[in-house]
């Protein structure tokens, strides 16, 4: 017999443990289960239709169901499954993508460290750190620099590396060796300043955090070109220009996150190429593949990897399914399709300035005190006064209402403490645009009653 979405539940309840979920209301209310996905749409197993205006959890960018993708994955699962790249081998595929992801980065950034996850690539950018620094003659440039709020994933470095205090209490975390300052977030924090003002003075609180620790002791900053799970975060313009002055000045390497960045989220490739950044180390991960397949990876920039392969000394690092063969595969042919299809640059010149043209009249509603967002990634503020910014308190209950009214509406959008995101398949039309903000209007008046 075929199973229901109660016998789901069930079996769901009694032996799964999820991720980032509240347990007991998990156990009353039972998991929403989801059995399929095509284009931007994803199906629960009772029959209803969601919208996915989050593409999976900021991943699915060529957006469901693409058919070359699993034929890239079943392919590749005949001819080599599995084979890994330590001890001097590889799989062709593993090669195939380290030679594509080199081509479509800037021009600094030629070599990869393949991992599963963006975690995993940002543990691997806490040891390729401080790796680093030892091969340079300078073990004592120790410290890496993060922001509050920053999410850079849930194994142990990476969640020291990121900023959310809730994590931290959890684990007794961060591990030593890690800062976090402020980050740009202007609506909240910028008071009287303009956003440029604002923007300088940000950047300035790395400067400042340097030379309270002495640069002899800071190896790194991080930050995603916009924090994305932290509550979409964009900085102003004059923040990644003063940042990277800063790095160069101080002789500290620059990490981007573009694990949700990467791959159009932007309109662009990578977040980088926005900000013009040029990073040191890289971490991808997401968009890579799109979601079909775990894989992430480090680009790692010239400076840092001539230093690694000079030294021709063994980094003891790695994971059995590093440059998986399938995953590799998938990413190629996810890559061949943003690329053909010419997919970022239609988000950079036609659905991403409608969406935000859409987006931006939401502005007019009671609940929104500021839009704000950068192509495919946007969000909402829901504010008690949009008059004086004044925020709900306690924070995020408005914001959970209104995810709840999305999701019984047919629709998936995110709520980070009370700003409400979306970051759809970069595969998006305009008509699909348009249902989008209808029932982001409606969810709002929703909100506003019950509030
Ligand atoms: N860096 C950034 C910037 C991320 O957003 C990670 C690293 C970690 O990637 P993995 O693949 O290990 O999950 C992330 C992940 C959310 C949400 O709801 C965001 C992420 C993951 C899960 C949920 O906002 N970001």
């Amino acid at each position: 017999m075929e199973k229901t979405t109660s016998d789901w539940q069930a079996t769901d309840r009694a032996h799964h443990l999820h991720c980032f979920s509240d347990t007991k209301a998990l156990a009353e209310e039972g998991c929403r289960v989801i059995t399929r996905a095509d284009g931007v749409y994803i199906w629960d197993s009772d029959g209803n239709r969601l919208l996915d205006g989050m593409a999976g959890l900021w991943c699915v960018n060529v957006g469901y169901g693409r058919k070359e993708l699993a034929g890239a994955a079943y392919r590749q699962l005949l001819e080599l499954p599995y084979y890994n790249n330590f001890f001097k081998t590889s799989p062709p595929t593993a090669i195939e993508l380290a030679g594509l992801l080199a081509e479509i980065t800037a021009p600094h950034l030629n070599h990869v460290f393949f991992t599963n996850s963006g975690s995993e690539a940002n543990d691997t950018v806490f040891r390729l750190v401080r790796r680093y620094w030892d091969l340079a003659g300078k073990p004592g440039k120790e410290v890496i620099i993060s922001r509050d709020l920053a999410y850079h994933g849930s194994t142990i470095a990476a969640a020291s590396l990121g900023g959310q205090k809730p994590m931290h209490e959890q684990g007794r975390l961060p591990i030593p060796g890690i800062r976090h300052i402020a980050p740009p977030y202007w609506y909240r924090d910028g008071g009287d300043l303009s956003p440029e003002e604002f923007g300088k003075t940000a950047a300035r609180w790395l400067e400042e955090e340097i030379d309270a620790l002495g640069a002899d002791q800071v190896a790194a900053f991080i930050g995603e070109p916009i924090q994305c799970a932290g509550g979409l975060i964009v900085p102003p313009e004059s923040y990644w220009p003063e940042i990277q002055r800063i790095c160069r000045e101080y002789d500290v390497l620059l990490v981007a996150d573009e694990v949700i960045c990467g791959f159009g989220r932007l309109g662009v490739w990578f977040g980088s190429d926005y900000y013009r950044l040029q990073p040191d180390l890289m971490p991808i991960a997401k968009g890579l593949s799109s979601g079909y397949l775990p894989i992430g990876g480090v680009m790692v920039g010239d400076r840092v990897a001539d230093l690694l392969i000079a030294e021709g000394e063994e980094f003891f690092h790695g994971f059995t399914y590093s440059g998986h063969p399938v995953a590799c595969a998938v990413a190629l042919a996810n890559i061949a399709i943003l690329r053909d299809e010419k997919i970022i640059e239609n988000v950079r010149d036609n659905t991403a300035p409608y969406l935000e043209e859409r987006w931006n009249e939401l502005a007019q509603h009671p609940l929104v005190g500021e839009t704000r967002g950068v192509g495919f990634l946007r969000a909402l503020e829901l504010v008690k006064n949009k008059h004086t910014r004044e925020f709900f308190d306690p924070v995020g209950e408005a914001g959970q209402i209104c995810r709840d009214f999305c999701f019984k509406n047919g629709l998936v959008m995110r709520a980070i403490r009370d700003t409400m995101v979306v970051a759809p398949p970069l595969t998006m039309t305009r008509d699909q645009v348009d249902e989008l903000i209808e029932l982001v209007n409606k969810c709002l008046d929703l909100t506003a009653n019950e509030l």
